[in-house]
């Protein structure tokens, strides 16, 4: 964990340099219009005037006013996320109509009561539904406020619903959470970052000032340019301190770009004792001290042995900074390919709410769990009501106590407001529709802007979604096929050193796709030879730990209604007496499944096993098609990984859900998530705790259906992680495949397909039938070549067909 997110001290900037960046970025957008637009390669600004015509302009810079969405509607749709002006509302009422003593974020917090967080808290699903399915009255907006009452003899944590929007009137404790919470579950708040690292910060440079100068070259305070700092911390939870108090260890780095690639082999324990503070143990060079002044006593009297090491160079050719290096691959002169919608956009997205071809869907960023989309439906069918993010979390392993310890639950850190400034031209393309979010945290008078927390875009993949080349007449001559283009809805976390990419895509035959790739820097840890069990040596000063990446998620099936059956196709061999065979006696073996429909809770907890293929089907029991087979979508998964801690050691209980690569649960407005804000520190006594949703083994068949889906990666960092981890190679998915839903592929209807056949059937002479639905638009000037495929088709027929 380190310090994330935006204050509102630096929005400001971050303000200023956004507009230069959308500045760029259109410019950017005109220029490479213009390019496409012009046969020259040149891109004089001659050129650039004479060819941006007017209307091309008008258009674009329209499309341009809606790719940038941060408004709010007075409205607010059920799934959107607490408005301003309900925020407002909530304000007004927690601080000025009750009595629960809250001081404002810019107030002194000691000892005092404040709220945390707050976020959109959803009405049942029954009243949801019943108002989007059955004309049902609107449910009343709610939040779920999350304070530290830091005003009390023994300060506690309280979650309380606050209701109705946007002007409340009455608040009452969230159903699914104890009353009181212990307070050092909290999550990572600015005291532990402020406070803490004032404090750390003052005692190690006063106490320690000149050991650091001889060890590391540097030192915390007066250092101008050359300092080392503590901006990594990592929490200790009472199952590793055997205490049950709030104790974090504080990282030492080197403050250069990148300071997580620069650790000195230093670190110490804090313990926040009702706010006051002490250090509990000092790591140096391999040994463990109890204190500053016990290491500074071995220091002092010359007793330490270490090789010292000197303040990085910081300058382009550092291995930690991410400047271009030298010798660019031939051609990389020339830019990116782009794509662009030579018809205009062929999907919305207007109050957090998308639709596209066959699909629509609303989403929200909620602030503890992340990203989430309700109401997924294709063809006005619902499949799913909810699928969402819950927790992602990172287990490193190694010698030295901050890595070894080093267990995080990225939602201690807040998820939501993590994800922000999705870059155009990177991160999205150029074109994709960007859309903001909003929070309130500890530190925020009103809610904050995440900039750019999603985007929206259609892409080409570049790959058939389907085709079928019969070139001979001898099989009937035809060619049919389809471009794969997806929708993309995406959002990017940063916590920390790690960056996280969250994909739902949606796929023209009813296919969508949920899919997660970890990049970022990975946490690097000074160098030693004892590292070595744990870590390859990836630069002079550090290695990189082994790590394991695990991601949880929600996904609330509704396949054919609310009452749904889970049940697996068991796959596996099958023997029979074969009377083809001159041979007596003789058998045959082929493969073949057998239905098992999953009855409880416990029969449907999941773990991957190689040697027992499986199908994962969803269906309502009432709709079949006219053979009698289930309308189901089938759950299909990439990246169930093994979590190898054993049971009920360290912090395995906080990540109970990975005991199960997938579980189907009954919905419960009780277990709405498998994971908390407090899973950093409350593994003893956990507030959610996963496995309890399955231990009461109630039945699943024909009940609504919730599964929980478990993915992750081992890493073992190696050379080429650095500066930044790659994407390639780290993507985990799962998807939702029609299966016996529609009598056909459904993107069969779509006019986006090409078919190809003789204008007389099975007589490739009489010329090449194109059918493209009135696609073969003359995009010439955009100097798509393929035109010219289809002019000598004209001409000569044997391109495709053979008698
Ligand atoms: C903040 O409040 C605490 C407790 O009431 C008090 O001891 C402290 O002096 C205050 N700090 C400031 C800066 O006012
Ligand atoms: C804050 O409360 C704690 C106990 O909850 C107490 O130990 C501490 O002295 C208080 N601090 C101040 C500044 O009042
Ligand atoms: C949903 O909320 C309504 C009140 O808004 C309540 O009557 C109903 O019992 C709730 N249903 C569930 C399943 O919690
Ligand atoms: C640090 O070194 C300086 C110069 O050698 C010395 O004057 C000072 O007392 C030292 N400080 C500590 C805390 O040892
Ligand atoms: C110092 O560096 C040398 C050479 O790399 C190594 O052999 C020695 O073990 C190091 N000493 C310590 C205390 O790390
Ligand atoms: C074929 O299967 C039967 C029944 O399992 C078995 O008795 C028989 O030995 C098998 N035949 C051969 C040739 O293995
Ligand atoms: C979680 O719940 C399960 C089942 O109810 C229980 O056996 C287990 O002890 C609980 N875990 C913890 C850490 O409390
Ligand atoms: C769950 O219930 C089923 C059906 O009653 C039973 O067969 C199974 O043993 C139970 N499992 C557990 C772990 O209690
Ligand atoms: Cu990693």
């Amino acid at each position: 964990m380190a310090k994330g997110g935006l204050k509102s001290s630096s929005l400001n900037r971050y303000l200023i340099l956004l507009i230069v960046l959308l500045v760029i970025v259109i410019l950017a957008l005109i220029t490479a219009l213009v390019v496409v637009i012009n046969k020259s390669e040149e891109t004089s600004s001659q050129n650039m005037q004479s060819t941006a015509s007017p209307q091309l302009n008008s258009q674009q810079f329209a499309r341009e006013k809606q790719i940038f969405q941060n408004n709010e509607p007075n409205d607010p749709p059920i799934f959107f996320d607490l408005t301003k002006s309900e925020v407002k509302g909530i304000q007004k009422y927690l601080y000025e109509e009750s009595d629960l003593r809250l001081v404002r974020p810019t107030d002194n917090k000691t000892n005092a009561s404040y709220v945390f967080t707050m976020e959109l808290y959803l009405p049942n699903k029954t009243d949801v539904l019943n108002f989007l399915d059955d004309n049902g009255a609107k449910p009343a907006r709610l939040a779920k406020v999350i304070i530290f009452r830091g005003d009390v003899e023994n300060p506690e944590i309280n979650e309380i619903i606050v209701e109705p929007l946007p002007n409340p009137t009455s608040h009452r404790p969230v159903p699914d959470r104890p009353e009181s919470i212990r307070y050092f579950y909290r999550p990572m708040t600015d005291q532990d970052y402020d406070l803490a690292v004032k404090y750390v910060t003052d005692e190690v440079d006063m106490k320690a000032g000149n050991f650091t100068q001889t060890a590391f070259g540097a030192r915390l305070k007066d250092c101008g340019d050359t300092c080392l700092a503590f901006r990594y911390v990592s929490s200790f939870s009472p199952t590793s301190s055997g205490e049950e108090k709030r104790k974090i260890w504080y990282w030492l780095h080197y403050f250069v770009e990148y300071y997580l690639l620069n650790p000195v082999d230093f670190s110490l324990m804090l313990t926040n004792d009702g706010g006051k503070f002490s250090i509990d143990t000092v790591w140096f060079s391999g040994q463990k001290y109890d204190s500053l002044e016990g290491l500074m006593d071995q220091f002092n009297q010359d007793k330490l042995s270490f090789n010292s090491s000197t303040f990085p160079t910081e300058d382009s050719h550092l291995f930690s900074t991410l400047h271009r290096r030298d010798k660019a691959p031939h051609h990389s002169e020339r830019r990116d390919p782009v794509q662009f919608y030579p018809d205009g956009q062929r999907y919305t997205v207007k109050d957090r709410h998308i639709e596209y071809m066959d699909w629509s869907l609303d989403f929200r960023l909620s602030t503890g769990h992340g990203p989430q989309i309700y109401d997924v439906k294709f063809r006005g069918n619902r499949i799913a009501y909810e699928i969402g993010l819950q927790e992602i979390s990172v287990y490193y392993s190694g010698n030295s106590p901050q890595q070894k310890f080093s267990d995080y639950l990225d939602s201690g850190e807040l998820i939501g407001p993590s994800a922000q400034g999705l870059i155009p031209g990177v991160d999205c393309p150029e074109l994709a529709t960007f859309v903001s979010a909003f929070h309130i945290t500890e530190s925020s008078l009103e809610p904050e802007e995440t900039i750019n927390a999603f985007c929206v875009f259609e892409w080409n993949t570049g790959e058939p979604l389907r085709r079928h080349y019969s070139k001979t007449t001898f099989e009937s001559a035809f060619y049919e096929g389809m471009q794969k283009t997806v929708l993309i809805l995406r959002t990017a976390m940063t916590i920390a050193n790690y960056d996280y990419l969250v994909d739902f895509r949606f796929f023209p035959n009813g296919f969508m796709e949920t899919k997660t790739i970890p990049t970022g820097f990975i946490l690097a840890n000074a160098f030693s030879e004892e590292e070595r069990q744990f870590a390859f040596q990836l630069h002079d000063q550090i290695v990189g730990n082994y790590h394991l990446h695990l991601f949880h998620f929600k996904v609330d099936l509704d396949v054919g209604g609310r009452s749904n059956r889970y049940e697996t196709l068991d796959i596996s061999s099958y023997t029979e007496s074969n009377p083809y065979s001159t041979e007596n006696n003789a058998n045959y073996t082929q493969g073949h499944w057998t239905h098992h429909l999953r009855e409880t809770e416990s029969e449907a907890a999941y773990h991957f096993n190689f040697d027992r293929p499986k199908y994962h089907l969803f269906y309502s029991q009432n709709k079949k098609d006219k053979y009698g087979n289930h309308k189901a979508y089938r759950l299909l998964v990439h990246g169930f990984t093994k979590q190898i801690l054993p049971l009920g050691v360290n912090k395995e209980p906080s990540v109970s859900w990975a005991r199960y690569q997938t579980a189907v649960t009954r919905h419960k407005e009780t277990e709405r998530h498998s994971s908390s804000m407090y899973a950093m520190f409350d593994t003893l006594d956990p507030i959610v705790n996963f496995t309890s949703f399955i231990s009461d083994n109630e039945t699943i068949v024909d009940e609504d259906l919730v599964t929980w889906i478990s993915i992750g990666t081992h890493h073992i960092p190696h050379t080429e992680d650095l500066p930044v981890v790659t994407t390639t190679g780290m993507g985990l998915s799962f998807s939702l495949q029609p299966f016996n839903f529609f009598p056909e592929d459904p993107a069969m209807t779509s006019s986006n397909a090409v078919r190809l056949a003789p204008n007389t059937k099975n007589v490739p002479s009489s010329g090449v039938k194109v059918s493209r639905h009135g696609k073969l638009v003359n995009i010439d000037k955009c100097r798509i070549t393929n035109n010219d495929f289809y002019e000598m088709l004209k001409n000569d027929y044997s391109i495709v067909f053979t008698e």
